[in-house]
């Protein structure tokens, strides 16, 4: 039986929702316009003024926002509300430039829990499960995200964060925990694991598992589902809109629905920031429609997927986003192709390889290189060399008719490339451009 967190809002008439979201971006905006005045200006810039906003209709001509608004205005340029309404913050782990800071209120944290709720539930949660949050704490949104979550479902819950991989298999077998919360990465990397501990699927209680935070192939699913003897679920989200929750999968795994009562959704060309008709592929674009300490309107995710409001088997009539392929900014242009690794990901479980790969590009006389170095799993492992380039050389096939260009494989020894508890660094890009 299907379960539901918020049944009227999760099912709601296409009427309904509408209507509501019509009714909370009027408000946003008008929030927006009145507490943030870098994006007032923004809007007087573009030569807007709140009183041509009358409509959701009237959200193409906002200006949008981008990653570069957010750095540009650090800390406090965009809050919302007076400081002290505030009480926590969260930010992105960013690697390059300064660090996003999203802020929030008590009400900020109660409706990102709730959307948090909706997933635990959608994936069959109820205060009789122990769900395990195995996604870092800290500023990192992940481990907070799905502990409010899992208190608001009622789910024992264990706050494990990352890490201390063993005692996240012991406790899994003495808790009974039943979901797991981590990165795709990391699932797999528990599921190998016990593999080597020789414990199975039917050593453990688990059943299902939320597994978001970065791209993940349908080929990584299958392989996950199959290791640890459960269901997983895709959930995704971003600091800046509030964190894990913005999206998640139902029973159907086809795609995840997106909490459009609290961020509408819009497909567009990255390119020239047009909006794209629904099933396009496009850049995914959110507008927050009742956040309070840190409101964006149209902010560019940099996330390439599509929408589709195809009738769902669970009954939501949430719009649903397909898996995303990854970021634009993650998208890497060989020799003019683009290139996602998610797509090089699947052709390595296609062909019997773990996740476990590395993507080396460079730059060598003016032409760009591709380089994918993949473990052997332990069963393939061999020095035999005739053996080993031969399994390089059929990859080497496999990547040629998925990219359609040429990529070199190096197939290294098992456990050479580093786990990650967190979200997986699978690409290095020493081009220098
Ligand atoms: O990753 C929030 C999160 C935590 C989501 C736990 C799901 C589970 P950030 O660190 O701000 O927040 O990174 C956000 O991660 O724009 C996507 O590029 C990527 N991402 C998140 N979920 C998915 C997913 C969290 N399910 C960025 N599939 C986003 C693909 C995802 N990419």
């Amino acid at each position: 039986m299907e379960r539901y967190y918020q049944e009227e809002i999760e099912r709601a008439s296409r009427e309904r929702m509408l209507e509501l979201q019509n009714e909370k971006f009027l408000k946003q905006v008008r929030h927006v316009w009145n507490d943030v005045p870098y994006y007032r200006k923004k809007m007087e810039e573009k030569g807007v003024g709140i009183d041509d906003i009358r409509s959701l209709d009237d959200l193409k001509k906002l200006p949008m926002l981008s990653k570069a608004d957010l750095r540009e205005s650090y800390p406090y340029g965009l809050l919302g509300c007076d400081l002290t309404k505030c009480v926590r913050i969260q930010s992105t782990s960013g690697t390059t430039g300064k660090r996003v800071v999203a802020f929030y209120t008590l009400e900020d944290i109660d409706l990102w829990e709730e959307c948090c709720a909706r997933a635990i539930t959608a994936v069959g949660g109820t205060n009789e499960d122990v769900c395990q949050v195995s996604y870092g704490y800290g500023l990192f949104t992940g481990g907070p995200g799905l502990n409010g979550g899992s208190h608001k479902v009622g789910c024992l819950t264990i706050p494990t964060s990352s890490g201390n991989t063993d005692r996240q298999i012991m406790f899994i077998r003495d808790l009974e925990t039943t979901i797991l919360c981590c990165t795709p990465s990391y699932a797999a990397y528990l599921g190998e694991r016990m593999k080597e501990m020789g414990l199975g699927p039917n050593d453990i209680p688990l059943k299902a598992g939320i597994f978001g935070a970065e791209a993940w192939s349908e080929e990584m699913r299958r392989d996950i589902e199959n290791t640890l003897g459960i269901k997983a679920y895709d959930i995704y989200g971003l600091t800046e809109l509030s964190g894990p929750g913005v999206a998640f999968e139902c029973s159907e795994q086809t795609g995840m629905h997106i909490n459009e009562d609290h961020f509408y959704p819009e497909i567009i060309d990255p390119d020239t920031e047009e909006v794209l008709p629904e099933g396009s592929e496009g850049e995914l674009v959110f507008t927050s429609l009742d956040k309070e300490a840190f409101p964006l309107i149209r902010y560019r995710t940099r996330d390439i997927c599509s929408l589709s409001r195809e009738k769902c088997s669970c009954g939501r009539t949430l719009v649903k986003m397909k898996k995303p392929k990854g970021r634009s900014d993650d998208m890497l242009i060989i020799r003019g192709v683009n290139v996602f690794p998610s797509q090089i990901e699947t052709v390595l479980i296609n062909h019997g390889y773990a996740a476990n790969y590395q993507i080396i590009v460079d730059r060598v006389n003016s032409t760009d290189t591709l380089d994918v170095r993949v473990e052997m799993t332990p069963e393939m492992f061999t020095d035999n060399l005739g053996e080993i380039e031969k399994r390089q050389k059929d990859l080497m096939d496999g990547l040629k008719s998925m990219l359609g260009i040429k990529a070199k494989v190096s197939l290294v020894a098992p456990k050479s490339i580093t786990r990650s508890e967190g979200k997986a660094v699978r690409v290095i890009d020493n081009r220098k451009i």
